[in-house]
């Protein structure tokens, strides 16, 4: 069994990713910058599986190569990679948000993305299989005040893994992104800086997904039979949906 490696196995999806991977008995690698989760993860898991830590800044790009490619028996085969590893940072207006937010966004979604991918790719090419699982958002398919940057990033992850499918054709490699709408996370406690009331707010009388249920989907996907690709899966809680499209009266 080839090893699955994890971004963002600190908290959230990647964690709920774990523990499900774990239960299946795959050599894991969790990769996170903070190594204190991981260690606690790894001592929770340990009984289930082989697990190998990496505190990893995944916008590192030096690090990202050296770590993944340094990676002990069994974990260096690596089966499947879960590009999790991503953040929102503000929801303000584009005219007001913070530059220092918008980079660092673009550097963990999209350029940690790229790396992690582009220094495992070659060794699933070589041994003509694999599966890249890639964190999207309904952010990158839908406008919403305040996505602007982060919803830029979530749709280069959408166009990144369908270009990834183009060149991978006849490598035995599958590429999947999934795209979860509300799920409670640290997500929003990290986009409000910390302020856990305003993220608790996002979440109020209504339920959202859970980490579990993206996980469940992420296994799905990866437990299917190796003929089959899903190319995008968009999920949302019911009670999260579109509303019509807004009309400025007071201006041209
Ligand atoms: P969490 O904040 O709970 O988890 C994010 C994870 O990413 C943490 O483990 C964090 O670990 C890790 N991470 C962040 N920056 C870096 C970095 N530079 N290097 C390495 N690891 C990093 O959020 P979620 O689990 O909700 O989010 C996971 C992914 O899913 C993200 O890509 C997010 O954009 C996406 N998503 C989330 C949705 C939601 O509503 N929750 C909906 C749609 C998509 P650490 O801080 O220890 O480095
Ligand atoms: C996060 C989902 O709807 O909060 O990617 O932007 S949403």
């Amino acid at each position: 069994m080839g090893s699955v490696v994890v971004t963002g196995a600190s908290s959230g999806f990647g964690y709920a990713v774990a523990k499900l991977f774990a239960a299946a008995g795959y050599p894991l690698v969790l990769a996170a910058r903070r190594q204190d989760r991981l260690s606690a993860l790894s001592d929770e898991l340990g009984g289930l599986t082989k697990i190998h830590t990496v505190c990893l800044d995944v916008r590192d790009r030096a690090s990202v190569s050296d770590c993944l490619l340094s990676l002990p028996e069994p974990f260096d085969a690596v089966e499947i990679l879960v590009n999790n590893a991503g953040l929102a940072l503000g929801l303000g207006a584009a005219d007001e948000a913070d530059l220092d937010d918008w980079d660092a966004m673009v550097d963990t979604n999209i350029k940690g993305l790229m790396y992690c991918t582009r220094v495992l790719l070659p060794g699933m090419v070589a041994r003509q299989s694999g599966l890249i699982i890639n964190l999207g958002s309904v952010a990158g398919q839908w406008p919403y005040p305040g996505g602007n940057v982060y919803g830029g990033t979530k749709a280069f992850v959408q166009q990144f893994s369908r270009n990834l499918r183009a060149d991978l054709l006849g490598k035995g490699i599958r590429v999947a992104c999934v795209e979860p709408g509300m799920c409670e996370t640290e997500f929003s406690k990290v986009r409000f800086g910390g302020d856990e009331e305003k993220a608790a707010a996002v979440y109020e009388g209504m339920t959202p997904l859970s980490a579990r249920d993206i996980a469940d989907v992420i296994f799905w996907i990866a437990t299917l039979p190796d003929h089959v690709n899903v190319n995008e899966i968009e999920l949302m809680p019911v009670a999260q949906a579109f509303s019509p499209f807004a009309v400025s009266r007071t201006t041209q």
